[in-house]
């Protein structure tokens, strides 16, 4: 393969940064990867980056790219077979899909960062609810639940990654709740892509940057990710 080079901007914990590592660390493209404090972000990042977010892929050191959804198209496009079906209707679901993925992580950050208890509960509510849907979704959708890796997985990964580390009972997760869910998750947990696409200490930057936020939730999950296991 030859491939332009490939730099991602990248925040440490971020799901977003991550569906992007999981897809260039799938299709084998060598990448160059720099973090940012995103609470004290560089000028040259704010010059570059149009929304103000990571991901950002800089191609031959030129191109900005971002949103990771579209990355994600880029990376795959450029590194044959390509994950996104052919078919112009598989490649809108694969789109709609995905966006709504974008929605679950959203859920489940507003879930990991609520500064109340309300707060907390109403987002564990809207989470759960996002997750019932898509479980539902799994028992008649062949290509959510195909058997191969595809562009929804990369997208799907990091949230389950997420609540498989913050266990807990007021969780929206639950392995007895969503069974295909929980499948896909033990599948997708044993692809190298997906295990390498955090660092080995990410349940701890995870609970400094929760420690670093306010409220009821964050103190939460810190505590129970500095617990022993
Ligand atoms: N829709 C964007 C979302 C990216 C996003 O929200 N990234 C967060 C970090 S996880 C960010 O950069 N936030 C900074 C901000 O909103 O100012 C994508 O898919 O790339």
């Amino acid at each position: 393969m030859n491939l332009p080079h490939l730099h991602l901007i990248s925040f440490a914990i971020c799901p977003f940064v991550q569906r992007s590592v999981i897809t260039l660390k799938y299709k084998e493209a060598p990448f160059e990867l720099s973090l940012i404090d995103l609470a004290n972000p560089p000028d040259w990042f704010r010059e570059r980056s149009p929304l103000g977010k990571v991901p950002l892929l800089i191609v031959d050191h030129d191109t900005v790219l971002f949103e990771s959804a579209v990355i994600n198209e880029y990376i795959d496009a450029i590194t044959p077979p390509a994950l996104m079906p052919t078919d112009p209707l598989e490649q809108a679901r694969t789109r709609a899909w995905i966006e709504y993925l974008s929605e679950q992580t959203f859920a489940q950050y507003h879930w990991m960062t609520a500064t109340t208890e309300d707060a907390f509960e109403l987002a564990r509510h809207t989470a759960a609810r996002g997750l019932e849907r898509l479980e539902q979704q799994m028992t008649q959708d062949d290509r959510l639940a195909a058997p191969g890796f595809s562009l929804i997985d990369a997208t799907l990964a990091p949230i389950l990654m997420r609540y498989a580390l913050l266990e807990d009972p007021d969780s929206p997760w639950e392995t007895e709740a969503f069974p295909r869910l929980a499948a896909r998750w033990d599948q997708l947990r044993e692809i190298p892509a997906v295990r390498d696409s955090v660092p080995t200490d990410f349940a701890a930057q995870l609970a400094d940057y929760l420690r670093q936020q306010d409220g009821f939730a964050p103190a939460h999950f810190a505590a129970q990710l500095d617990a022993p296991a």
